[in-house]
């Protein structure tokens, strides 16, 4: 801290590249050094560049509520170096087959009574197997049948797997580029940010919304955090979400111990995503079993306005409707109402619903 005081004095006119006051426009064209000079900002004119950029298009007391399912868990023949469901690594996972349409259903209809609004199906593979699409194409449709939205994140995309999902009615699909390119290859090897790029561009190209975001506190510098976003922020659409998730370090995982990254700089990325790409929804993601609540509330202030709720991720724990309920109580914050309840009084901030 000492250093960055030396480096950055509090002093407005010592900050020659950062723009005084964001003005929430909808930009393609950042530079690593722009998002670099945002980024660097004293923290307090950071949190109020990006919350008067979030007052712009957001309620900023409204939450967008999602549920993860993990539809097909563990054996996956990737080799990314975070996660439980590698079959490369030691997590002592149990692998799973792809669970019955009916259960998934049953889980969605319990996710909508408790408040989601999207509901998040992912599966541990490389790329979906045709032999699969029947099944995943009828949860789809299922899910969408009970009036949420739905997201699913099932790995790479063919040009014939997503023309079947836009038309079994899928909201959003999520794949991330989880860091910079340049720190990518000591992430996965499996694969490459290429590949990722290109199966995002064909959910764009066919009608999907894109969820895309990534993992802080993998052991990357603070330039690849900054890197990640402006890669998608330059992307010819910005994501309508973009989580950003915590590392949840998993024993067995070669990120087991990876040096968490400190509660501030977290809140510093979730602050320049919210400023570069003011219109979409910024996901707190993974990781917020091992936040405080005053780094949560730091998240939400500084334009975090989507989480996951629910007390399981895929394979992970999460906080639980009831820790959720105390906060937002606390916070004055609340639910973001569902689409279809916001379509009928025309504000998904009203309190019409
Ligand atoms: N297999 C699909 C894929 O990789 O695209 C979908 C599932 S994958 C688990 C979805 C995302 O969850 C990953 O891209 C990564 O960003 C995030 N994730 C996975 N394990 C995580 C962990 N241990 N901590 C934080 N985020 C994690
Ligand atoms: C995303 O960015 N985070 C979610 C969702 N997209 C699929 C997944 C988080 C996974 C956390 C680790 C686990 O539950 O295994
Ligand atoms: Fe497989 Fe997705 Fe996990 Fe990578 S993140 S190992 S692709 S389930």
């Amino acid at each position: 801290m000492q250093q960055r005081l030396h480096q950055r004095p509090t002093c407005s006119q010592a900050e020659p590249s950062a723009p005084d006051v964001p003005d929430g426009t909808v930009r393609h064209d950042w530079t690593s050094a722009q998002a670099q000079a945002l980024h660097d900002l004293p923290f307090n004119d950071l949190l109020f560049r990006a919350h008067l950029v979030h007052r712009r298009t957001f309620d900023p007391n409204r939450i967008q509520m999602s549920r993860l399912l993990s539809i097909k868990t563990g054996g996956c023949p990737e080799d990314c170096g975070y996660c439980s469901q590698s079959a490369h690594h030691a997590s002592g996972l149990k692998a799973s087959k792809l669970m019955a349409v009916e259960r998934v259903l049953d889980e969605a209809r319990k996710a909508k009574a408790g408040g989601a609004t999207r509901y998040c199906m992912g599966a541990a593979w490389r790329r979906p197997k045709e032999r699969d699409m029947d099944a995943v194409v009828a949860m789809v449709e299922g899910v969408k049948g009970m009036g949420l939205e739905t997201c699913m994140t099932l790995g790479m995309l063919s040009d014939s797997d997503v023309v079947r999902l836009k038309s079994a009615g899928l909201d959003y699909y999520n794949h991330n580029i989880d860091t910079s390119e340049r720190f990518y290859g000591e992430v996965v090897t499996s694969r490459t940010f290429a590949d990722r790029l290109d199966t995002l561009a064909r959910v764009r190209d066919a009608g999907i919304k894109v969820c895309c975001g990534g993992i802080l506190g993998m052991g990357e510098k603070p330039e690849d955090r900054i890197d990640m976003l402006v890669t998608l922020a330059n992307l010819a659409e910005h994501p309508e979400s973009v989580p950003i998730n915590m590392l949840i370090a998993v024993a067995g995982t070669p990120m087991e111990r990876a040096p968490r990254i400190d509660g501030i700089d977290f809140v510093r990325a979730i602050a320049l995503a919210r400023i570069m790409m003011p219109r979409s929804h910024v996901r707190l993601s993974a990781g917020r079993t091992e936040m405080s609540d005053e780094t949560q509330a730091l998240c939400y202030f500084a334009g975090a306005n989507s989480i996951f709720c629910g007390d399981t991720l895929l394979t992970a724990g999460n906080p639980g409707d009831d820790a959720d309920a105390r906060l937002f109580g606390r916070l004055g914050l609340a639910p973001e109402i569902a689409p279809e309840a916001a379509a009928a009084c025309g504000d998904g901030n009203d309190e019409c619903a």
